[in-house]
């Protein structure tokens, strides 16, 4: 019921909506093409999981495809130099901890928080979508919790080893989130997206993929809303 409310009331082809759509098209569309990246660096990085993470790294190249067709469909031009801008600081982040080896670090930034970002995203996204991008966004966010459990269970595993530098990584990537979520505020409103809506559903993604890692309730207080009272 509501989803149809939210898309009939929706006009895909204001200039309001497409100016919009143009960057959150883009943001979407560098976020594939950067998880695509970064789960190849991974598969370098942990070779006992290559397979797995090389066919990661192609459903990412699939998402990014689906997020194209989607900006076509609507005849939007996505604004790609907004999206690497917005993405830069989490992105220099992931290389230079990938250049140290960094694996616990390069986990936690693309499959615990970019994951659950697009996780909480999609699934806010998909009730005030377009028919067009609805169908590919449900498809993509059945991969997304794939990803974050490839996260999870490898953390999951060597979590004694990993909890140190998982807590250091989270308190320098955290409140970056947060930031990139003020970014993008006015133009995922314009969308139909609530800002509150989407900090919440990040932090029980988040929360809940911390609490299978291994961390206690305590734990995951302090980390999951880190930095978010400074945004
Ligand atoms: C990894 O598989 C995907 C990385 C994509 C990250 C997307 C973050 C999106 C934040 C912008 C909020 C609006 C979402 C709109 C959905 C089409
Ligand atoms: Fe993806
Ligand atoms: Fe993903």
């Amino acid at each position: 019921m509501p989803q149809l409310e939210a898309s009939t009331e929706i006009d895909f082809y204001s200039a309001h909506y497409q100016d919009a759509y143009s960057r959150i098209n883009a943001i979407v569309i560098e976020g594939e093409q950067e998880a695509f990246e970064n789960y190849q660096s991974l598969a370098v990085m942990l070779p006992d999981s290559k397979d797995q993470l090389l066919g990661l790294a192609k459903m990412e190249s699939r998402h990014r495809k689906g997020f194209e067709a989607c900006g076509r469909n609507l005849k939007v031009t996505p604004d790609m130099e907004f999206a690497q801008q917005f993405f830069s600081r989490l992105h220099q982040n992931f290389q230079a901890a990938s250049a140290e080896n960094k694996v616990v670090t390069c986990l936690l930034i693309q499959s615990l928080i970019i994951e659950c970002f697009a996780i909480a995203a999609y699934n806010i996204y998909i009730p005030v979508a377009d028919d067009f991008a609805r169908k590919i966004t449900e498809g993509v966010v059945k991969d997304e919790y794939s990803h974050l459990n490839f996260g999870e269970e490898w953390l999951k595993a060597n979590f004694e080893a990993a909890k140190a530098e998982l807590e250091t990584a989270n308190r320098q990537n955290l409140p970056l989130v947060w930031q990139m979520l003020n970014q993008v505020e006015d133009d995922a409103h314009t969308l139909g997206m609530e800002k509150d809506a989407l900090v919440e559903d990040f932090m029980i993604q988040y929360g809940e993929a911390l609490s299978n890692i291994g961390f206690t309730t305590r734990d995951i207080m302090r980390m999951s809303a880190y930095g978010l009272s400074a945004a």
